[in-house]
C-alpha cells in the first residue's frame, strides 16, 4: 500500500515538474519577446502527444492500483496450505471478547495477540454469535467477523510495540468493551513467549489430569490450602462449563483462563490486570461489565481469594 502511495506521488511530482517547468519557461520567454509569438493551432502531432501521454499515465496508475486491490482481496481464496503466511491465527469474536487461536500450536488466548515483527500473519476472522468487526487501526483495515463465514486478513507490523485493537461493528451493550491489544515482539521474544505458553498448557493439562491425586499437583504452591480450595470451587461451581484452562478449544463461552496472570487486561479492557482486579472481577463481573455473559456468583471474599490463588497458579 505504501509502495503504491509513493509511486503515485512520484508520478504526480513528475507531472507537476513538467507542467510548472513549461509555464515558467513560457513566462520567461514571454517577458523577453514583447510581441505575441507565432501560434501553432491544430497541430495534430502535439495534440496526439498531449493526449496519449496522460492516457498512458492513467492506465499505468490504474493497473498498479488494481493489482494491489486484487492481491488484497485474493487473500480469502488462498488455501491455507499454500498461503505465504508465516503464522496463522484464528480470531473469533464473542459477545464481548476475542478468542485467539494460534495455528499449529495448542495456544488459545483472549483479547491479546502476540506476533513477531516483520512477519506475515494470516488472520482468519470468525464469530461465535453476532457480527463483529476486527480492527487494528495501525496495522490493517477492518474485517467483518461473520458467524459461519470466515474472512481473512493480513497483519504485518514493521515496528515492535503495542497496538490497540477494537471491535468496529456494534454488537450489543458491551460493544465498547471489546478491546484487545497486539503485542509485536522481536522474533526471539516471540519464540520465547510461544514456548512458555505451550509448556504452560502441557503443565496445566497434566496437573488437571491428576486432580484426584492432589499431592502430585505441581502447578505451584502445593502447600497453599487456598490453591486446592480454589480449584475445587472452579471445578464445582460451573466455571468449567464456560471456561477452559488447559488450552483446549471447548468450552469457549468465556475466555480460556490458562495463563490469565500473564494478561494485561481483564474483561476485554474493562479492567487492567492485577491480582486485586482479578478478585474484583470474580466478586461481581456484572458491576464492571453489566450484561456480560458471566454471572455474579455472590462469592465470599474468602472464596474469591481461593479462586484467585488457583487462577494465578496457572502460569
Ligand atoms: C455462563 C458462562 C460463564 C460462567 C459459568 C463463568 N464465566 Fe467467567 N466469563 C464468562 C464470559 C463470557 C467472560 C468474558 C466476559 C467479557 O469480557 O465480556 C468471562 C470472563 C472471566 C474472566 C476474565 C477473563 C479475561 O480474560 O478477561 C475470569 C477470570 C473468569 N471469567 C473467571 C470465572 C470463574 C472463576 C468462574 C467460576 C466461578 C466463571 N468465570 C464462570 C462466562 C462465564
Ligand atoms: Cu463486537
Amino acid at each position: 500500500m505504501y509502495d503504491l502511495f509513493i509511486t503515485v506521488v512520484l508520478i504526480s511530482l513528475g507531472i507537476f515538474i513538467v507542467v510548472t517547468g513549461l509555464i515558467v519557461i513560457a513566462l520567461w520567454r514571454g517577458k523577453k519577446e514583447k510581441a505575441i509569438p507565432e501560434q501553432d493551432f491544430g497541430s495534430s502531432k502535439s495534440e496526439i502527444f498531449w493526449m496519449t501521454g496522460p492516457i498512458l499515465i492513467l492506465i499505468w496508475i490504474f493497473v498498479i492500483s488494481a493489482k494491489l486491490i486484487l492481491t488484497m482481496n485474493a487473500v480469502p481464496k488462498v488455501h491455507p496450505a499454500d498461503a505465504n503466511a508465516e503464522i496463522e491465527l484464528t480470531v473469533i469474536g464473542h459477545q464481548w471478547w476475542w478468542e485467539i487461536q494460534y495455528g499449529g500450536t495448542s495456544i488459545i488466548s483472549a483479547n491479546e495477540i502476540h506476533i513477531p515483527v516483520g512477519k506475515k500473519v494470516r488472520v482468519k476472522v470468525d464469530s461465535a454469535d453476532v457480527i463483529h468487526s476486527f480492527w487494528v487501526p495501525q496495522l490493517a483495515r477492518k474485517m467483518d467477523a461473520i458467524p459461519g463465514h470466515p474472512n481473512y486478513i493480513w497483519l504485518e507490523a514493521n515496528k515492535e510495540g503495542v497496538y490497540q485493537g477494537r471491535c468496529a461493528e456494534y454488537c450489543g451493550t458491551q460493544h465498547t468493551w471489546m478491546k484487545f491489544k497486539v503485542y509485536v515482539k522481536s522474533v526471539a521474544d516471540y519464540e520465547k513467549w510461544k514456548s512458555n505458553a505451550e509448556a504452560s498448557f502441557t503443565r496445566t493439562s497434566q496437573s488437571l489430569g491428576k486432580s484426584s491425586d492432589s499431592d502430585k499437583n505441581k502447578t505451584s504452591g502445593k502447600d497453599d490450602p487456598n490453591l486446592e480450595k480454589g480449584k475445587q470451587i472452579f471445578l464445582n461451581e460451573g466455571c468449567v462449563n464456560c471456561h477452559a484452562i488447559d488450552g483446549k478449544t471447548t468450552p469457549n463461552i468465556g475466555p480460556n483462563l490458562s495463563r490469565i496472570s500473564q494478561r494485561k487486561i481483564l474483561g476485554a479492557g474493562v479492567l487492567s490486570y492485577s491480582t486485586e482486579n482479578l478478585g474484583k472481577w470474580l466478586k461481581d463481573p456484572q458491576k464492571f461489565k453489566p450484561g456480560c455473559k458471566m454471572p455474579d456468583f455472590k462469592f465470599t471474599d474468602e472464596q474469591v481469594d481461593q479462586l484467585v490463588t488457583f487462577l494465578e497458579s496457572l502460569k
